[in-house]
């Protein structure tokens, strides 16, 4: 193992051991959104960290040397360092953490300002490490951010398609186009497989690995097709664009194939390229060939594409009387797009009388990385402690800001009329979170068809 959990912390809470109460023997904290963009999130990644991070015998003395040499430099001190309570849990626990922590189902979609998550230590001796992990676990912000995201803009999609269209191609309308934008490999294993809950297009290839291995999971989840990119374009230079697009009709003969079409002129291309040039062959192939803008103000691009083809390769009238291109011809929109932008496109689209099946739409940075912790403003707070084995409820309600007014006590997350809501530990009824981990081992494993259910 490479990682050492007594690192993957904020340095400050090296030192907080000695600041709790005299006598503390437990802290309970819990995990939530407090709003933000959407008024409900999708929790979603929380086992990838219970797995990767937090199972099995995690402490060794080895990693309590090389905490210990590491803070003794940073801190300047090599007293700050508790290390007595470290092999405390390596010698009584076999290196396990004594912690519980609760959870609600992976995938399920809970208003803002609920519980989503508790945290408590289970030996009394073990109350400073409850929050030593809040910095590792509050990083459950970012697969859910993302699949909050996914899980809006496929709603939202979703009213357009019925409107104008149908739902048949809605698993397919949003395709990741993430992996280069995200900062690292483990983002895109995250935030892909989180898209993955709500679409079945990507071309995030980690994530197909990353939910075989943290979700259980042996099939592979996620799909793509071939497609061109610029250099495979270009490279046959300006005056053999014609021949590069053929080139691609001829290599994939059937299914769908993507072509990114803006390389010099994307009017000329869809005009006299695709639609003079090759519209014999496009008719004539086993499948749908999908034209790729890739720069140009979206909006105007795509309408004016839309009657460019509308009037090369015709188009139908829907039941709900909007136009339809050719069933062999497609547009695939995958620069400037984010919830916004496909909002305004599928707006633009049906006030000018086009279907929202006539288009998918690829998303990269927008879906992967442009987000963070206050996207949807989640955190981590203590709610509960025992002093000397006297419950006492914890809080913060400052008057600078109502909107990080915290909870109180042991808390439950219950539901009345399909409506969740967080109330008191003692209150009778069902629980809604269930104990995912407990002294060093995972208690409940989601498999991803289980993630991709509890969504709806
Ligand atoms: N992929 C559908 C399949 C994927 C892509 C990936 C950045 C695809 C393009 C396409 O058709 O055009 C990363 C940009 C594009």
């Amino acid at each position: 193992m490479t990682h050492n959990i007594l690192l993957m912390t904020d340095s400050y809470k090296v030192s907080h051991y000695k600041q709790y109460p005299p006598k503390c023997n437990k802290i309970y904290s819990y995990f939530e959104s407090r709003g933000g963009q959407f008024d409900n999130v999708c929790f979603f990644g929380l086992q990838y960290f219970l797995k990767q991070y937090l199972s099995g015998k995690v402490i060794t003395q080895e990693k309590i040397e090389q905490a210990a040499t590491i803070f003794s430099q940073h801190f300047g001190n090599g007293n700050l360092f508790n290390r007595s309570a470290w092999e405390y849990i390596l010698q009584k626990y076999d290196g396990q953490l004594p912690l519980r922590i609760k959870a609600v189902a992976e995938g399920s979609i809970v208003p803002i300002s609920n519980v989503l998550m508790t945290i408590e230590n289970l030996d009394p001796k073990c109350y400073w490490l409850t929050n030593y992990l809040e910095t590792l676990l509050v990083q459950v912000w970012y697969p859910s951010t993302v699949a909050t995201l996914s899980y809006h803009i496929r709603q939202m999609m979703h009213q357009f398609c019925k409107a104008t269209g149908g739902l048949e191609g809605l698993d397919f309308k949003l395709h990741d186009f993430g992996f280069r934008g995200v900062s690292s490999v483990e983002s895109a294993g995250m935030g892909g497989a989180a898209h993955l809950i709500n679409f079945k297009g990507t071309d995030t290839l980690q994530a197909l690995a990353f939910i075989q291995k943290y979700y259980n999971t042996s099939e592979v989840v996620g799909f793509s097709v071939a497609a061109s990119e610029h250099s495979t374009m270009t490279s046959w230079g300006k005056t053999n664009e014609t021949k590069a697009y053929q080139n691609m009709l001829e290599q994939y003969p059937q299914g769908i194939v993507s072509v990114v079409s803006d390389s010099y002129d994307i009017y000329h291309a869809c005009e006299h390229i695709w639609g003079e040039q090759l519209k014999e062959q496009v008719l004539a192939r086993d499948g749908q060939l999908v034209i790729r803008p890739d720069s140009g103000d979206p909006l105007e691009v795509i309408l004016k594409l839309l009657d460019i083809l509308g009037d090369k390769f015709g188009y139908t009238t829907n039941a709900q009387g909007y136009k339809v291109l050719h069933p062999k011809v497609r547009i695939l929109q995958g620069d400037g797009v984010d919830y916004h932008a496909i909002q305004n496109i599928l707006q633009a689209m049906q006030e000018n009388q086009w279907s929202a099946d006539n288009i998918v739409f690829g998303m990269g940075g927008g879906l992967l990385q442009k987000l963070n912790r206050d996207t949807q403003k989640f955190a981590f707070k203590c709610s509960y402690a025992e002093i000397d084995g006297q419950g006492r409820n914890v809080f913060k309600d400052p008057i600078t800001d109502k909107g990080k007014q915290s909870k109180k006590g042991q808390l439950k997350l219950s539901r009345n009329n399909a409506q969740y809501q967080t109330v008191s530990l003692s209150t009778p009824g069902e629980d809604h979170l269930q104990t995912v981990f407990e002294l060093g081992k995972l208690q409940k494993e989601w498999t991803f068809e289980e993630v991709r259910q509890n969504v709806l």
